[in-house]
C-alpha cells in the first residue's frame, strides 16, 4: 500500500491537547498487510493521548492475530495503545463501528475516530482533525473529500467520481442536509455525541452507518464541520462493498426519513 499521506511538516498540538484520549476506531476484514503500515503511522504521531482500536469480524486471512501482534508490539505499561476487539462473524462495517466506538467510550476516549484500515485516509490529517475539534468545540469533525482543498486519489477514473458525487448528492437532498461529504469514512466525534447518538439503534449493518450516524448527528444538534481530506485509493487487499451493502446504502436515506415522519408524528422537515 502507499504509505498514508502524512505532510513533511506537522505542527504539534499544544502538550495538553496531545494528551487528549483520541481512539482511533479500525474496523477490519482482511487487512493482514495493511494494518502494521497503519499501526506504525498512528503510533509515531505526536499524540500522547492516542489510541488505537482494531475491530476484526474474525477475518480469514489472520488479521485478527497481525492486530493481537500489534497490540504487543505496541504494549507500554500504563498506556494504552493498541487493542483489539474480536467479533466472531462478519456482520458488516456498520456493525463493527458501532461495537467499536461503543467500546472506545467505556473505555474513556474523550474522542473518537473513524478509519479504515487500506490506507486511503491520511494519517497525517489526525492532530489537525483533533486541533479542529478541540479549538472550534465542534462534536463532528469529517474529513471531507468535497470541501475545498479535498483531493481524490489520481486512480479515480471518472466514472466512481461521479458515482461517488451522486451518492452524496443522493443522500444529503433527501435528508436536506449540506454536509458536502456526509458519506465518507474518517469521522471524529466527541464521546459527547456519540453517547447520545444511541448506537445500539443504528440501523445501517454496512456503509450507510456513515450517513446515519452523520445525520443523528445534525438532527441532534451536534456542530458538525469539514476539513480538507486527501483520499487515496487502496493499493493492497480487496474492496468489500457487496451489492447487497450497495443497495442498503441506496435506501437508507429514505428509511432514515420515513422513520423521522413517523417519530414527528407525520409531519414533513
Ligand atoms: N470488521 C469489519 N470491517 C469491515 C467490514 N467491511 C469492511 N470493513 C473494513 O472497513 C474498511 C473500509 O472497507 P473497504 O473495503 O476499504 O471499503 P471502501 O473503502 O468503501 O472500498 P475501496 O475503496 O474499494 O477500498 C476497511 O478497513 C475494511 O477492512 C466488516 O464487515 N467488518
Ligand atoms: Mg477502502
Amino acid at each position: 500500500m502507499s504509505v498514508p499521506h502524512t505532510p513533511a511538516v506537522l505542527t504539534p498540538l499544544p502538550a495538553e491537547w496531545a494528551r487528549t484520549v483520541t481512539t482511533v476506531v479500525m474496523p477490519t476484514y482482511n487487512e493482514a498487510e495493511n494494518l502494521p503500515m497503519m499501526a506504525e503511522a498512528l503510533m509515531a504521531l505526536p499524540l500522547e493521548g492516542l489510541r488505537l482500536l482494531v475491530v476484526d469480524d474474525d477475518s480469514p486471512d489472520g488479521t485478527g492475530r497481525v492486530a493481537d501482534q500489534l497490540a504487543e508490539k505496541y504494549h507500554e505499561p500504563g498506556r494504552p495503545r493498541v487493542s483489539v476487539l474480536h467479533r466472531t462473524t462478519k456482520e458488516g462495517l456498520g456493525r463493527a463501528y458501532a461495537a467499536g466506538m461503543a467500546r472506545a467510550v467505556e473505555d474513556g476516549a474523550a474522542y473518537v475516530l473513524q478509519m479504515d484500515a487500506d490506507g486511503s485516509h491520511p494519517v497525517g490529517k489526525v492532530s489537525e482533525m483533533l486541533g479542529v475539534a478541540l479549538s472550534t468545540g465542534a462534536d463532528v469533525v469529517v474529513g471531507s473529500r468535497y470541501v475545498p482543498g479535498g483531493t481524490l486519489s489520481a486512480a479515480w477514473g471518472a466514472h466512481r467520481r461521479l458515482l461517488s458525487r451522486w451518492a452524496n448528492a443522493y443522500a444529503g437532498t433527501i435528508l436536506g442536509t449540506r454536509l458536502r461529504d456526509i458519506t465518507g469514512g474518517f469521522n471524529l466525534w466527541s464521546a459527547a455525541a456519540l453517547r447520545s447518538l444511541d448506537l445500539d439503534t443504528i440501523d445501517s449493518a454496512g456503509y450507510s452507518f456513515q450517513v446515519e450516524a452523520k445525520y443523528r448527528a445534525l438532527r441532534a444538534g451536534f456542530t458538525v464541520v469539514e476539513v480538507p481530506i486527501h483520499f487515496e485509493d487502496r493499493t493492497v487487499g480487496e474492496s468489500k462493498m457487496s451489492l447487497a451493502v450497495q443497495l442498503e446504502s441506496v435506501a437508507m436515506p429514505w428509511r432514515l426519513r420515513a422513520k423521522e415522519m413517523r417519530s414527528s408524528g407525520g409531519r414533513a422537515r
